[in-house]
């Protein structure tokens, strides 16, 4: 990796107060959560249907016990810790130059890390709700449930997780927005931008300081300011 851009991004970011981090999956592999897409990701190891499959909301319905025996063992990692990256991240927003991270991870790890302005497109493991009466129950609650887990009124207890063929939450989007138009450097990580609408975000992004640090090229490549081709550890190692 040069240096110089290294030296470039530190720039940038010694400059600005309105820094926003967009990232994905590929923020927690250095905490030992697999992602999709990478050549150890968990499309690797499915055998009989890939994950937009296994995690979509027919499947949820149609096929709940087989989600449930899949979601708790691809998507729910216990006694995992916030890495390098998600620390960093969280110290730039206490020290007021960080507005907020806008994520497509639902493990939790930024908050973990002292993260404040998390913005979760796409939901979090650590919220379940009974489909019939709304009530809220932890993540050990759905672990402690066997098969799959039913609420005290005998309803389906669903993850807020959004599966594939579920719309985003309404006010994550809008939040979303408002938080890119706000950015003057933008930092894109660990994602190969290929989920949409969550990827198409990035769009909303009129500066000219967009920074891109992923292991793997992506569809955006070309549009990048800064396009680090590195592991988000070793370079927010660095910052
Ligand atoms: P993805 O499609 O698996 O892409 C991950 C990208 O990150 C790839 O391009 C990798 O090359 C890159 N990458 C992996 N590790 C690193 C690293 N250490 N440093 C830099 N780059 C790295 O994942 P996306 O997030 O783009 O896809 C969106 C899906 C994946 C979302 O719906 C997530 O909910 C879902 N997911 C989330 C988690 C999680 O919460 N930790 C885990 C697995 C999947």
């Amino acid at each position: 990796m040069p240096d110089s851009k290294i030296e470039q991004l530190k720039n940038w970011i010694f400059e600005s107060n309105r820094i926003v981090f967009f990232g994905g999956a590929g923020v927690s592999t250095e905490s030992g959560i697999p992602d999709f897409r990478s050549p150890d990701g968990i499309y690797q190891s499915v055998k009989k249907y890939p994950p937009e499959v296994m995690l979509s909301h027919s499947f949820f319905l149609e096929h709940t016990k087989e989600f449930f025996e899949y979601y708790k063992s691809k998507m729910i990692h216990l006694g995992i810790q916030p890495n390098i990256t998600h620390k960093k991240l969280a110290q730039l927003e206490t020290e007021g130059k960080l507005l907020g991270i806008i994520t497509q991870n639902i493990d939790g790890l930024h908050q973990k890390a002292g993260s404040k302005k998390v913005i979760e497109l796409h939901g979090s493991i650590y919220r379940n709700y009974c489909m019939r009466c709304n009530r809220f129950y932890e993540l050990e609650d759905i672990l402690q449930k066997k098969d799959v887990p039913y609420c005290s009124c005998s309803g389906l207890i669903k993850p807020e997780v959004v599966l594939y063929e579920e719309p985003l939450n309404d006010q994550a989007i809008h939040e979303a927005i408002d938080l890119i138009r706000q950015a003057e450097l933008l930092i894109i990580g660990g994602t190969s931008l290929s989920v949409y609408p969550a990827a198409g975000l990035i769009r909303y992004y009129k500066g000219d300081q967009l920074v891109m640090i992923n292991k793997e090229t992506t569809s955006y490549d070309r549009e990048i300011n800064l396009l680090i081709k590195a592991s988000l550890g070793e370079i927010f190692k660095q910052l």
